[in-house]
């Protein structure tokens, strides 16, 4: 680094105090990258493998549910977005060991992202819904939402916490396989979070129970468990395609019909008790 630094800001004009401080600027820049850019291993290597994990919907039919205890037992924990613990401990738990959120979250006032303590425990993992096969280089020019700028400032204020940003390859990948599962045509929007979050715990985990992705007996209205706003297309879809999402879980599911009735609760496989 130190010789492609020194050709690109040295010429023979040029007196040894002048390069000493542009060589210093180079470094400062260099280390800036290195603490406040995208980390340097990839996820699976910085978090798990795990035995069990939860992955919690924010579906409203988690109120009540006193599922807090059986998802803290888990020894990782997933949640989206804003969704809250304090003050929902018995239905949700407490423990968060990754948060997923969308470029939304990051990005609008109401959520306080920079800012808010809802979002400083555990990992933080973003995405973006990229357009439909766009590349990578298209992507970061044109982001629905501004998700790296908001990432270098969030990373700026919180350097100590991890904090990655998921490929839209994954999106696209997760909606192909939605797509070959279903006899007709889905709409091209990437899946719910909700589904992300569910299959990256299947790469890190041997068992991945969700919870309330499925609805259960006490299926709502309610958008959130921690909202009082009411809309069936949170549970149903409209942007996303939650409902191919959720039969697609449902033809996944290892576990009892009875535990999606009680508990909103589908057990998964980890990708790694796949022998192919
Ligand atoms: O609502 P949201 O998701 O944050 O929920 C997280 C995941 O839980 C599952 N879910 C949620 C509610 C419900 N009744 N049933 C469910 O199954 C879904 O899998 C969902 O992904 C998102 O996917 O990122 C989403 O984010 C919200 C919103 O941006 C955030 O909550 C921040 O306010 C989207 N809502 C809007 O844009 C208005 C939502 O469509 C999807």
């Amino acid at each position: 680094d130190f010789f492609v630094a020194k050709k690109v800001i040295w010429n023979d004009e040029m007196s040894s105090s002048m390069l000493g401080k542009r060589l210093k600027k180079v470094v400062q820049n260099y280390q800036a990258m290195n603490k406040y850019g995208l980390p340097a291993q990839p996820l699976t290597t910085a978090i798990g493998p795990f035995k069990t994990c939860a992955v919690v919907s924010s579906a409203g039919s988690l109120r009540n549910s006193k599922l807090g205890k059986e998802i803290d037992a888990h020894d990782a924990v997933v949640r989206f977005n804003a969704a809250p613990t304090i003050g929902f401990e018995k239905d949700v738990g407490s423990k968060t060991t990754v948060r997923l959120i969308n470029s939304q979250v990051m990005s609008s006032e109401d959520h306080h992202f920079l800012s808010s303590s809802l979002y400083s425990s555990g990992m933080l993992v973003a995405w973006d819904p990229a357009p439909f096969s766009s590349d990578l280089n298209e992507w970061y020019n044109k982001t629905d939402y501004p998700i790296f700028k908001q990432y270098q400032r969030y990373r700026r204020l919180h350097p100590q916490q991890q904090f990655y940003i998921l490929h839209p390859s994954m999106e696209w990948q997760l909606w192909k396989q939605l797509q070959d599962n279903m006899a007709e045509p889905i709409q091209k929007n990437p899946p719910s979070s909700g589904l992300l979050g569910t299959v990256l715990m299947m790469s890190l985990c041997d068992v991945v129970h969700v919870y309330e992705f499925l609805p259960s007996r006490r299926k709502t209205e309610l958008c959130h468990y921690y909202q009082n706003f009411k809309d069936a297309a949170c549970t149903m879809g409209a942007y996303h395609p939650l409902l191919y999402e959720k039969n697609l879980v449902k033809r996944m599911n290892q576990g009892s019909d009875e535990d999606i009735y009680n508990h909103g609760k589908v057990t998964l496989p980890g990708f790694n008790t796949f022998d192919c």
